[in-house]
Order: structure tokens, then C-alpha cells, then sequence
């Protein structure tokens, strides 16, 4: 594997490194068992989170405590033996630091003022992005100095087109229709918001990297909102875009995409935003992502988490199954989308010995 560049990543022994199996499996090796982690894998599922999250004044204060983030980065590291570390944080601490007042509140998600005009995006503050967002990559920079050896650490972001449904609906969303009937009815004005968000989340994955992330992968969450006509302009550019920024800056970091409901267009996807790593959400199927996909980039799926929550037999053999169908090529084991909150934490454990049990 090709040394990394001593201004992007803190520089670890070349020998460790390479022989993470993460890592490894993002610069396309193969290997039995597949590495690895869980989309959510911090979060309110975990006892021990619960009373990391008592002791706070709340989600975004975790977020912005250093210490505190470290904190909850590694313990579903140190309970389940993960390959991968994803840090803790959120994909919209992008929109809090250009300045929409966001809010997560108890039984209700995130709430942010609406940005829906031109004059809403010039008023975004550009400036001091990365000032703002310093204890994100002090926490970073935490975790890296404490992870087992054989961890890889993943940094993460909000694809634009995801983070901008979130900045325009002022939350989540049922229907879209405020974001959908902007980018139809001013696309150039509703560009100019994307393209400040490529800016900014490629100068947020760049100062991940280089406070020691090894990896990174993009969410989009809400991909599978966008009529098939307006996808490459509105999530497939836009992730190209980010993409090339980090890669100019850092050429060697595997970036994993997660198109999430991509559907047809997950083809287009991996090839055209040029992702070392495709996410897979669990309406993809193992047989065809393995034959359409997995030749030009590495997998990542895509057991549904409610198999996660139901446990037993019907969890491991359909993990079982995934494990089988994307044997030949390179692929990490995570699930089509984050744990579920009521998710029992011992049916993390049991799932991770199967996948790592399976010597097929
Ligand atoms: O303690 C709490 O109540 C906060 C719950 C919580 C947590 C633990 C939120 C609120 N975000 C997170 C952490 C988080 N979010 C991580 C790091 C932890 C880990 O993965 O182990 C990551 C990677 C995310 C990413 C994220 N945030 C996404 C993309 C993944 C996905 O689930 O599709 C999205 C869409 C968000 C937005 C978000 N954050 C939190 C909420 C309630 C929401 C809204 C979700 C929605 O619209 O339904």
C-alpha cells in the first residue's frame, strides 16, 4: 500500500498501518472474514452512552467536548471490537457552523431556521468555518491517539445535496418539498447554496484527515429523494466535486459514498464521483452489487438493521448470506443503514462473532 502524505494524516508506522483490515479492505483487498463496523454505532443503544449523555447539557455539547466525543467514539470500539472508529459527531455540525442556529430537540431531531433565498445563503458565514469546527478535529485527534492498533479511524460528512435538505426543510422532512421545489424552480439559486457546501465539506473532511481520520465517508442520507433526472447534478457533481477538493489535498484517503435509496442510479454513482468504497442500503441486492458494482470499487452492506434488532437465527443467517455473496471481492460488513436506537446491545456482539466467526 502506498505511503501517506505526512500533511494529511499523522503519520503512523507504515507496517500498522497497511495491515489494518479496514483499510485494507477500502484499498480493495479481499479477505476472510470481512472487516468491520456499523453505521450508528455510538448512540443511545448503549448503556454507557445513556450516561455519557446524562452528564451533558446536550447532543451538540457531546459533540463539541472533545473529550467527550472521544469518549463515545470508543465504546462500541472497546465493546464490539469494531475495525473501524467512526468519530462522534454529526453530518450537520456543517450547518451549525455556518451559523443556522441549529437545535436537536428531545423526541423531535434537529431544527435549524430555514435558509430558502439567495439572500439566506450570502448571509451563511463562510469565514472561520474551521475555526468553529476546531473541537471536531481536536476530537479527531483524540481518538487517533488512543485507538488499537488494528482500528481504522473514519471521519465522515453530510453530502451536500443531504446536509441542504436539512438546511432548507429547517429539519427533516416527509415530502421535500421545499428543497425538491427549489432545486426545480431556481436551480442556479439553489446551486449556489450546494456549491458553498462542497466548499465547506471538503475543507471539513480535509481537516479531519489531517487531524488523523484514515478514511472518510460521505452520507447521503436522503440521495433517494432526488428524481432520477436531477441525480447527477444534484448528488452525483456535488459529491465529485468534494471529492476531487480532498483528493488534491489528499490523495491517498479511501472515501466511502453512501447513496442512500439510490436504486438505479447506484451505478452511475460509484463510477462518476470516482468512491474507493459504495455503501449499500438493504434494498440493494448482494448478487447484483456484487456484479455491477463490486468490480469497480469496494462494498459496504448491507444486513437492514431490524435484523439487527431481532437477534438470533434470522440475523446471522442473513448475515451469513452477505458475507457469502461478496466473498469474491472486497467488502466490509456494516449494516443498509444506522443501529436502531432499541437495538439490544448483545445482538451487536452475537452479530459481530458470526461475521467474524464465518471462514467460508
Ligand atoms: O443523543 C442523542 O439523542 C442524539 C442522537 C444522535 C446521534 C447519536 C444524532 C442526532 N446524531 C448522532 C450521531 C451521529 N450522526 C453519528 C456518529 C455516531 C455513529 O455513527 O456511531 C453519525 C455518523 C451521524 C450521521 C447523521 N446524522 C446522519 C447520516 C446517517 C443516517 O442516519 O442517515 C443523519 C441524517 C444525521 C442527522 C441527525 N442527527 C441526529 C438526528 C436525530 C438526525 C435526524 C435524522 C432524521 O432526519 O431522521
Amino acid at each position: 500500500m502506498p505511503a501517506r502524505p505526512s500533511e494529511c494524516a499523522k503519520p503512523l508506522p507504515a507496517e500498522t498501518s497497511s495491515e489494518k483490515p479496514l483499510l485494507r479492505a477500502l484499498h480493495g483487498a479481499v479477505q476472510k472474514p470481512p472487516p468491520f463496523w456499523l453505521m450508528r454505532q455510538a448512540g443511545r443503544y448503549l448503556p454507557e452512552y445513556r450516561r455519557l449523555r446524562e452528564r451533558t447539557g446536550g447532543f451538540l455539547e457531546l459533540c463539541y467536548t472533545p473529550e467527550l466525543a472521544v469518549e463515545a467514539t470508543l465504546q462500541p470500539v472497546r465493546r464490539f471490537a469494531t475495525d473501524g472508529a467512526i468519530l462522534f459527531s454529526d453530518i450537520l455540525v456543517i450547518a451549525d457552523g455556518l451559523g443556522v442556529g441549529l437545535d436537536f430537540r428531545e423526541n423531535v431531531g434537529p431544527c435549524l431556521e430555514p435558509v430558502r433565498s439567495a439572500g439566506d445563503v450570502a448571509r451563511l458565514r463562510r469565514e472561520g468555518l474551521g475555526e468553529r469546527l476546531r473541537p471536531v478535529y481536536e476530537a479527531v485527534g483524540g481518538v487517533a491517539g488512543e485507538l488499537p492498533p488494528m482500528v481504522t479511524l473514519i471521519g465522515f460528512a453530510g453530502a451536500p445535496w443531504t446536509v441542504a435538505t436539512y438546511m432548507v426543510e429547517g429539519g427533516t422532512s416527509r415530502d421535500f418539498a421545499a428543497v425538491k421545489g427549489w432545486a426545480i424552480n431556481d436551480p442556479d439559486g439553489f446551486g449556489r447554496l450546494i456549491d458553498v457546501l462542497v466548499e465547506a465539506t471538503a475543507a471539513h473532511l480535509i481537516a479531519q484527515v489531517r487531524a488523523g481520520a484514515e478514511a472518510v465517508q460521505l452520507f447521503d442520507s436522503w440521495a433517494g429523494v432526488v428524481p432520477a433526472g436531477a441525480f447527477r447534478r444534484w448528488v452525483i457533481a456535488p459529491t465529485r466535486a468534494v471529492i476531487d477538493r480532498l483528493r488534491a489535498a489528499c490523495p491517498d484517503v479511501p472515501v466511502i459514498g453512501f447513496a442512500r435509496g439510490a436504486g438505479t442510479m447506484l451505478e452511475a454513482y460509484t463510477v462518476e464521483t470516482g468512491i474507493d468504497a459504495v455503501g449499500l442500503d438493504s434494498g440493494a441486492e448482494p448478487a447484483w452489487a456484487a456484479r455491477a458494482l463490486q468490480p469497480r470499487a469496494a462494498v459496504q452492506g448491507n444486513l437492514d438493521p431490524v435484523y439487527l434488532l431481532a437477534g438470533g437465527e434470522a440475523m446471522t443467517a442473513e448475515a451469513g448470506a452477505i458475507v457469502e455473496a461478496f466473498r469474491a471481492g472486497a467488502h466490509v460488513f456494516n449494516l443498509g443503514h444506522g443501529v436502531l436506537p432499541q437495538t439490544p446491545p448483545e445482538h451487536v456482539a452475537a452479530l459481530a462473532a458470526s461475521v467474524r466467526g464465518r471462514r467460508p
